[in-house]
């Protein structure tokens, strides 16, 4: 089967951006599924937010939708919603999803739409240059907090658990492996997989970057109590304490598309609804003119005698008024 996933965008990354190695990962990954006859190409499909990492829609042969900032979630869930059996994935930026697209986070989590949500953090709002997130540290000084962000950064993935999420992992921008690791065993979840990717932005925010010393790999872990305590071990403010990388937790729920009776029997029989109808190819081509004959001039209209009235000459929509009445 002919795989392509290249497109002829020109790639506008900055050199040497971990986004590179992220497109690369995912292109693998998917790759795999093909090759391995799991998937086809035409079962993926794909939402990116806005940012740098959203630049990836350009990149990926894929379909999908270009959406709005903070709203690939949102866009995405709806996606499941027309057609259950699509495999998708949603790529978002630390800014776009946890401050416009926060709301959308929260309740992915307890809907469990069979997809994945694979996060960039670079802890920056890299496209703009360089603006705090929530997920920034503190005293993080930019140009749109020149005396250092006075807040603390949340932790994501303890919101994650908290928020019932049945996939969480992390994995990190320089190790593709990992990364096609932990991407197919999102993919194979049957749930709403959440992929947070430490991405190093090489522009902005660069004191949080090279955190690679701290990173160890985990086993994929069920237990709850246990991945509490592995979300806690990096606080996102600090270039101390470790960061776990790997599957923190995973569990087995019902999925949104096992949930809802009317998604149920199209997911059960693998129904792809985007497959086109055989009906669609005795539809007239659109090309063809469909009005063959001339168009009917309208009719000369004969000027008829108005009456006069006693005030001067009678409107037509007045006199129609008093007709009726
Ligand atoms: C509704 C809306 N608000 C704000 C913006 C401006 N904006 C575009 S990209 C961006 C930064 C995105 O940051 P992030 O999601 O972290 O992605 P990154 O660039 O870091 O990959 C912002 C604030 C916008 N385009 N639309
Ligand atoms: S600004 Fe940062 S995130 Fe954006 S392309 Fe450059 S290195 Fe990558
Ligand atoms: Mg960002």
């Amino acid at each position: 089967m002919k795989i392509n996933l290249d497109t002829k965008s020109e790639i506008t990354w900055c050199p040497g951006c971990p986004n590179h190695m992220i497109l690369a990962a995912t292109k693998e990954t998917i790759t795999n599924f093909i090759k391995h006859k799991k998937y086809t190409q035409k079962d993926f499909a794909i939402t990116t937010d806005i940012g740098c990492h959203a630049k990836i829609f350009d990149y990926l042969n894929l379909s999908g939708i270009y959406c709005l900032h903070g709203r690939a979630l949102p866009t995405a869930i709806g996606m499941k919603l027309g057609n259950p059996n699509l495999k998708v994935l949603a790529f978002v930026g630390d800014g776009a999803m946890y401050s416009e697209g926060m709301a959308h986070f929260i309740h992915a989590f307890k809907y469990n739409a069979n997809m994945t949500l694979v996060l960039h953090d670079n802890q920056s709002f890299s496209l703009t240059t360089g603006q705090p997130t929530p997920t920034s540290q503190q005293g993080y000084i930019s140009k749109a907090s020149p005396l250092g962000t006075f807040d603390r950064p949340f932790n994501p993935i303890k919101l994650a658990l908290a928020s019932n999420a049945t996939f969480v992992a992390r994995t990190s921008a320089k190790d593709t492996p990992h990364m096609v690791e932990t991407l197919t065993k999102a993919i194979n979840h049957n749930g709403f997989s959440f992929v947070e990717i430490i991405q190093d932005c090489l522009v902005f925010n660069i004191e949080t970057n090279s955190k690679d010393n701290l990173m160890h790999k985990i086993q994929d872990n069920e237990d709850l109590k246990k991945a509490e305590r592995l979300a806690d071990e990096f606080d996102y403010n600090s270039k101390s304490g470790k960061i776990p990388i790997g599957v923190i937790y995973q569990s087995e729920e019902k999925s949104l598309e096992e949930k809802w009776p009317q998604l149920k029997k199209q997911y059960k029989k693998r129904i792809n609804t985007t497959r086109r109808p055989k009906i669609q190819s005795k539809l007239i081509p659109i090309k063809k003119p469909i009005l063959t004959k001339k168009p009917i001039p309208p009719k000369k209209s004969t000027p008829t005698k108005q009456k006069e009235h006693k005030y001067g000459k009678k409107s037509k929509e007045k006199s129609s008024k008093k007709s009726n009445t």
